[in-house]
């Protein structure tokens, strides 16, 4: 490769990749076919439109590709109908608020601290500016102890505000939480007052279509995801309606595709429908159940060594591929940041996050959030969730002295401090160590 500075990056990030162990939740390992074809000849191509009504010409190609696409994730999703341009998550929902909504139209969703999305309302986000949104919390414990009905969100509240605030469209989906959806009890909420329901499934669409996730296809009307979490395809999203959708509004489909094109896109990246028409091919094989089957036993795995070594997990552990630790408990409000800093000094990248009933800021969040879909995707199992908690904990215990200072203008300090320390300490390069020697034997895709 000729431009040097670029291919020692891409170098450093593969060494990176490969001597680390990725627990970020929503990020995978796409396959090597999946790679190949978005770095195919479709890359060159602009084709505006829908397959057979495109703004240009040389599309034969293309158009049997979207249709393949489309095809594969309706039989997938078991939808109707799909839309498979959106160029990724955020502006997938923005398409849906754009086919259904007129700005100024209230709308709901669950709120970005509770472990929502940006674009299911947040303030900052254009889905809050343009549409008024109104925010639902989570509890921040489980009232049932019964883990098969455990439930974090207050449905009466939701009702509640619901039935105030009559909003257009509700979302329900997480980036942020380890339970569950019971969609049934959004739409019983959004049937009453006459709203769409949409479904955000990005982080557990693989999960779904594994068949360890129920669907939410036969409640809500409308199902959007992206198509590079635990689904393992190229970044990319997709726009679904349901069957209960189309009922409720036939012209849905034709709202859709409007939204996304011209209402928000210009021309499709034709080698991501591609290699999301390749990711559908790969997620219908029985070996991804199995994948999908994996990836839920190594987070309830990992929760559990979590667990018993002292920590508080978010709803009691997990039935998905994610957990969240609130450290409020442990190590203080305020300590995600050195648990996400020490923790990638020894080669276990995960993130800050807020946990339900936050008490310090979205900055300084008191959580973590991990989860386990790239490192089943290397092959990881039981035994190595085992190996890999641990040193969770060790880091943790090593760390248990510091807490986020109160007072704002001594933090920033106080964190540089804290990471020079992190880097000459012994038992963090012992444990830099073990991990890299650990994650070499478990090769990326
Ligand atoms: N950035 C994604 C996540 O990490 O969950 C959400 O868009």
């Amino acid at each position: 490769m000729k431009d040097k500075k670029i291919n020692q990056l891409i170098k450093l990030e593969e060494k990176r990749q490969k001597e680390g162990i990725e627990l970020i939740p929503s990020e995978n390992y796409a396959s090597k076919d999946v790679r190949k074809v978005l770095s195919s000849c479709f890359l060159n191509k602009y084709s505006e439109g829908y397959p057979k009504q495109r703004y240009y010409g040389g599309n034969e190609y293309v158009d049997e590709v979207e249709i393949l696409c489309q095809e594969r994730a309706k039989k997938l999703f078991g939808v109707p109908f799909v839309n498979v341009q959106p160029y990724s998550g955020s502006p997938a929902n923005l398409a849906v608020y754009l086919a259904i909504c007129t700005p100024g139209d209230v709308v709901m969703g669950q709120a970005l601290t509770a472990g929502g999305h940006l674009t299911h309302g947040h303030n900052v986000s254009a889905t809050g500016i343009y549409y008024k949104s109104i925010q639902y919390t989570l509890k921040s414990q489980i009232s049932n102890l019964n883990p098969e009905k455990a439930d974090l969100f207050d449905y009466e509240e939701i009702k509640h505000l619901a039935k105030k605030y009559r909003p257009k469209l509700i979302w329900v989906g997480a980036t942020a939480y380890p339970l569950k959806f019971h969609y049934e009890k959004f739409a019983k909420i959004a049937d009453e007052i006459g709203a769409y329901l949409a479904a955000d499934i990005a982080h557990i669409a693989g999960l779904v279509v594994g068949g360890v996730h129920p669907s939410p296809v036969p409640y809500v009307d409308i199902v959007t995801t992206t198509t590079h979490k635990t689904l393992r395809g190229p970044r990319g999203a997709m726009i679904m309606i349901t069957p209960k959708g189309l009922k409720k509004d036939p012209q849905l489909p034709k709202k859709i595709n409007k939204a996304v094109f011209p209402g928000l896109q210009g021309g499709p990246h034709d080698n991501q429908v591609a290699a999301i028409a390749v990711a559908l091919y790969e997620a219908m094989q029985p070996s991804f159940k199995k994948y999908a089957r994996q990836v839920v036993k190594n987070a309830k795995i990992l929760a559990k060594v979590l667990s018993q070594g002292g920590l508080k997990l978010v709803g009691g552990g997990t039935e998905n591929h994610l957990i969240l630790i609130d450290l409020t408990s442990t190590l203080g409000a305020g300590a995600g940041i050195f648990v996400q800093k020490a923790l990638d000094l020894v080669g276990l990248t995960l993130n800050k996050n807020t946990v339900p009933g936050e008490s310090s800021s979205p900055f300084y969040p008191s959580g973590v959030r991990l989860g386990t879909p790239a490192a089943t995707t290397r092959g990881m199992k039981e035994k190595e969730m085992k190996f890999i908690g641990k040193i969770i904990l060790q880091v943790i215990n090593l760390i248990k002295d510091y807490h986020l200072p109160a007072n704002k203008e001594t933090r920033q300090k106080y964190i540089e401090s804290f990471e020079k320390k992190m880097k000459a300490n012994r038992e963090i390069k012992i444990l830099r160590k073990k991990v890299k020697n650990f994650a070499l034997r478990f090769p990326i895709p």
